[in-house]
């Protein structure tokens, strides 16, 4: 199947209006790129971005609650994400994992959501450094696979995004061999639980992405983008990365 191609930024918790500026730069630069581009920025800017970006930049949020509406001090919903204009939400990132004890339900839950609300939803999966060198790591990604993503889902609601843990924000990054052996396996099993669908459900390498680095990454087999974080906040540095895809 054919699978799209996507340069994701993730600025994570880091800029303020001031920023938005970034966005002129990459508009310039690349909005006609042969990729989808999306930034997730806090939600804060959410809806300023996608009215700098006009319409040549995706935007989209980084987290959702599984709920509608309702008494949660502040969350925020899909469907709010949407209203901001958001077409994409980051489900299941380990530092949400991490830093909220979000589990495999709650990873579900939320991409349910976000699929409901009209998002793509781009669903991490990845391992620890201890479960890699324990022998674990395709264990833990099909784990998180069957757990994490919903029934259902197609190249157009689904995005996957293998984040090894150990390679977030390190500088350290898998070999090629290890990349493609996970993105192979994923591929399969999403090809065996939703055949020519899953097939079509694109795979971002995540960790560490960097201009230097994103022409290797991108060989690889079943490599269809990036979800790329601190190289995602310059202009300069995301470009790179968009023009290697
Ligand atoms: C992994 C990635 C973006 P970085 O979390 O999701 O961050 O590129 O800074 O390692």
């Amino acid at each position: 199947a054919d699978r799209r191609k996507l340069a994701a930024g993730n600025w994570k918790m880091n800029g303020t209006t001031a920023e938005l500026s970034q966005i002129d730069a990459l508009v310039a630069a690349h909005g006609d790129a042969g990729c989808e581009v999306l930034i997730c920025p806090p939600a804060t800017l959410i809806a300023p971005m996608v009215a700098r970006a006009g319409g040549k930049i995706a935007v989209g949020g980084q987290d959702c609650h599984a709920a509608e509406k309702g008494a949660h001090t502040g969350d925020i919903s899909a469907g709010m994400l949407r209203d901001a204009g958001a077409s994409h939400v980051i489900t299941g990132h380990s530092e949400r994992r991490a830093d909220h004890g979000e589990s495999d339900a709650d990873v579900r839950a939320k991409t349910e959501a976000a699929i409901g609300a009209g998002l793509v939803a781009i669903v991490c999966v990845g391992e620890t450094l201890d479960e890699r060198e324990g022998g674990r790591t395709l264990d833990v990604i099909d784990t998180q696979l069957a757990g994490s993503v919903p029934d259902g889902a197609t190249g157009d609601t689904v995005v996957i995004a293998y984040e090894p843990v150990w390679a977030i924000g390190t500088g350290k990054v898998p070999t090629t061999e290890q990349i493609a052996e996970v993105h192979a396996h994923m591929n399969a099993r999403l090809k065996e639980r939703f055949g020519d669908a899953g097939d079509a459900i694109a795979l971002l390498y995540g960790g560490s992405v960097k201009p230097s680095n994103a022409a290797e990454i991108f060989a690889v087999d079943k490599v269809d983008g990036a979800l790329v974080g601190g190289a995602s906040l310059k202009a300069d540095d995301f470009g790179g990365i968009i023009a290697a895809l």
